[in-house]
């Protein structure tokens, strides 16, 4: 038997697979659907190994208690009554003494899946019952979003199926051969000449025609310049820019401020190459962008998208098909998402917590503190900033943590309560792309092993044992799905496993320069350059996705770790010499907030001044911290977000 399922990991592409049952009920094969557009019948060198981890000898089978210190990972098995009744308890407890907003939910981005995951923060009707905190998604694309949102008017930009139409594609910070590479196809087709802006030369600035590496956090300021190129040579478009967008006189005079010398000096590129690549530009339609959510982890990561989306007005490339910006296509999906978290169950407003302050939250919240955590598809410990800090949060003696999860994680070492999940092909779950335009379906395909049980009905059970009379905590997942997909085409859907909505256009309404909302939010009304917030000496270490797992997802996989290898650091031979580092040789990567150990790699993939490392390795095979201890829980400028590439450190031999 074969049966349509999606990929939920927190990936641009959402494909389509294909599950092949045996007679026995076991599935035995999981391959990438032929007729998705996208997927076109691959999947990718992790999933390619997901029924691996579906079988893993690792995998949580059973509710568990834990029995030693915290931190210890010592635990003993539990039914599932004693769990749901300890949980109904404790939180019972809380409610009465604290009140809900005690409670944190903690999403995270390990399923992306509207029942089960972090798009319809599955469980929040439940949390909304008791009144618990809100849960914002800080970590991953916030500033971004809010940046072309300013711009734009709304998130959702080019659909990167019209790439083969575009003539020169810049992709902007992004790794797509590594993070997505199902857009790649849609990008070779144009034939278009390609340039990669990346201070690494990545997978994806291999394949490119022109690499310009500037110094990490300076994007503003290399478009603000970019566009003063364009302008200087005449070449904007002004039909397009007096009937499509606002505040064209005044970012006129911005852009004035950034004249190729000055951008030379800030991102440390020849003003020459930022002449050039001006130039190609001014002459080059339609010019399309691929920007992704690497390049806005820095303190001026938002402002960095808001001004990248303004280059395609100025030359009216967002009036052709084929020009614009694709940063994420969430935008263009009109789901029915309030529908499923049910916000107006809230009995009172509540505060709201922010997925990257977690450790702040769990040892500075007051009124009341975070006395209750529950950590749904996050493994905080690997993946948050300041590792150090947040273990100090998750390992305070007065909080109950329940943690749901299908790997013994860095995270479930510190949970009071662990309860098994239920993965992908054991439970019915909706998932939208945020790198095209498809919608996909996942139908269970075979029976959990053990004891696991999907979100919602570790919920609906959970919610019984507490007693709670709201009818809609009990809706069942097809009830879910319906309510998700009010006015699309459900059974299609399922039947055909993927959907393709309608892009929205883009801009909405008019391209706004100056930004009345941007303003009011207390940012600059025009767009500008905010420099790095990390300053000082030392290297700047980016920590971006590794080929080889998703996150801290995947990362105890055997063979996925064997070809990761040892954690390594990349520096350029320059530095690597000046402080008397080898190729191979162990070093130990430092800064005021903590230190990791890794590999010494020395090479001119990463430009002076820059070294270059991956996230998701977990700590219990790193022997120690990651390179998330040297990271800062500080906010970006926009909406909070995390800033892992604005990190200073130190390198010396171990
Ligand atoms: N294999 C794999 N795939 C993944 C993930 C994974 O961990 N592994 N993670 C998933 C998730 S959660 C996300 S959010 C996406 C992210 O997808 P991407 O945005 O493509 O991923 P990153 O690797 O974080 O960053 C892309 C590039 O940005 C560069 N960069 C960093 N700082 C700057 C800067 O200041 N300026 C410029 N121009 N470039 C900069 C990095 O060197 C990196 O090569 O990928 C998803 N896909
Ligand atoms: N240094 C550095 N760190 C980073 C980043 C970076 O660029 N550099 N990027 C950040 C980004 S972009 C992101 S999105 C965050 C992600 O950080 P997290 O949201 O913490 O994601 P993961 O580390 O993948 O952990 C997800 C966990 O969910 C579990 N899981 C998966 N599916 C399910 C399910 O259906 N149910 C349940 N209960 N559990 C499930 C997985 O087993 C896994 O342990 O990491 C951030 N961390
Ligand atoms: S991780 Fe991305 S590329 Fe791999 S199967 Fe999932 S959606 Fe496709
Ligand atoms: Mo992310």
């Amino acid at each position: 038997m074969e049966v349509l399922g999606a990929c939920p990991l927190d990936c641009p592409d959402a494909c389509s697979w294909v599950v092949t049952v045996a007679d026995d009920g076991r599935a035995v094969e999981l391959r990438g659907n032929k007729h998705h557009p996208v997927t076109r019948g691959a999947l990718c060198v992790k999933v390619n190994r997901y029924l691996e981890q579906v079988d893993s000898p690792d995998r949580i089978r059973y509710p568990m208690r834990r029995v030693g210190r915290k931190g210890e990972g010592r635990f003993e098995r539990i039914t599932w009554d004693e769990a749901l009744d300890e949980i109904a308890e404790r939180l019972t407890g809380i409610v009465d003494e604290d009140g809900g907003e005690a409670i944190w939910p903690f999403h995270g981005t390990g399923s992306l899946g509207y029942l089960q995951g972090l798009e319809g923060l599955s469980g929040r009707r439940f949390f909304n019952v008791l009144g618990a905190s809100l849960h914002d998604p800080t970590i991953c694309s916030i500033s971004g979003s809010l940046g072309l949102k300013y711009t734009l008017g709304t998130s959702g930009g080019m659909d990167p199926e019209d790439f083969p139409q575009s003539k020169l594609i810049i992709l902007w910070g992004t790794n797509p051969l590594t993070t997505g590479h199902h857009v790649w196809k849609f990008i070779q087709d144009s034939g278009a000449y390609l340039v990669a802006i990346d201070p690494v030369r990545s997978r994806t600035a291999d394949r490119c025609d022109e690499h310009l590496a500037p110094l990490p956090g300076t994007d503003a300021a290399l478009a603000l310049g970019l566009m003063h190129v364009i302008v200087s040579l005449g070449a904007e478009d002004r039909e397009y820019l007096a009937e499509h967008t606002e505040g064209w006189p005044q970012f006129r005079e911005r852009l004035a401020e950034y004249p190729p010398d000055r951008v030379a000096e800030i991102t440390g590129l020849p003003a020459e190459r930022i002449f050039a690549l001006g130039e190609r530009i001014a002459r080059t339609r339609p010019t399309a962008i691929r920007a992704s959510q690497g390049m806005q982890r820095h303190a001026g990561g938002g402002m960095a998208l808001r001004t990248l989306a303004c280059l395609p007005g100025v030359t009216g490339d967002w009036g052709i098909p084929g020009g614009g910006l694709h940063y994420s296509t969430s935008g263009h999906f009109r789901l029915n998402e309030s529908a499923l978290a049910r916000f107006d169950l809230l009995p009172h407003p509540v505060r709201t917590l922010s997925m990257t302050r977690l450790s702040e939250g769990l040892l500075e919240a007051k009124d009341p503190p975070v006395r209750a955590l529950f950590v749904i598809a996050a493994n905080p410990v690997a993946s948050n900033p300041d590792q150090s800090t947040v273990i100090r949060g998750l390992s305070r003696e007065d909080l109950f943590t329940v943690v749901l999860e299908h790997f013994p994680t860095d995270t479930v070492d510190y949970a009071d309560i662990v309860l098994p999940a239920t993965m992908q092909p054991e439970h019915l779950d909706v998932v939208a792309a945020y790198g095209n335009m498809y919608l996909a379906w996942n139908e269970p395909a075979v029976d959990p092993p053990g004891e696991c049980l999907s979100t919602t009905e570790t919920f609906r059970r959970l919610a019984r044992h507490m007693g709670l009379t709201e009818p809609s905590l009990y809706d069942s997942d097809e009830d879910l799905a319906r309510q998700l997909l009010e006015g699309h085409d459900l059974d299609r859907l399922r039947r055909e496993g993927f959907l393709r909505v309608e892009p929205q256009p883009v801009p909405a309404g008019k391209l706004q320069f100056v930004s009345a909302r941007a303003a009011a939010a207390g940012h600059d009304a025009l767009p500008t350059y905010i420099p790095p917030a990390d300053t000082g000496d030392g290297l700047v270490l980016i920590s971006a996705a590794s080929h080889y797992f998703v996150n801290s997802s995947f990362g105890s996989n055997p063979e996925l770790r064997r070809r990761a290898g040892e954690p390594q650091v990349t520096i350029h031979p320059g530095d690597a010499a000046e402080r008397g580092i080898a190729d191979g040789a162990k070093i130990l990567v430092y800064n005021e907030r903590g230190a990791f150990e890794a590999i010494a790699l020395v090479s001119d993939r990463v430009r002076p001044g820059v070294a270059a490392t991956t996230k998701g390795r977990w700590m219990r095979f790193s022997h120690g911290p990651t390179v998330n201890a040297t990271i800062a829980e500080r906010d970006s400028d926009f909406g909070g977000g995390a800033v892992y590439h604005d990190n200073r450190i130190h390198i010396t031999l171990r």
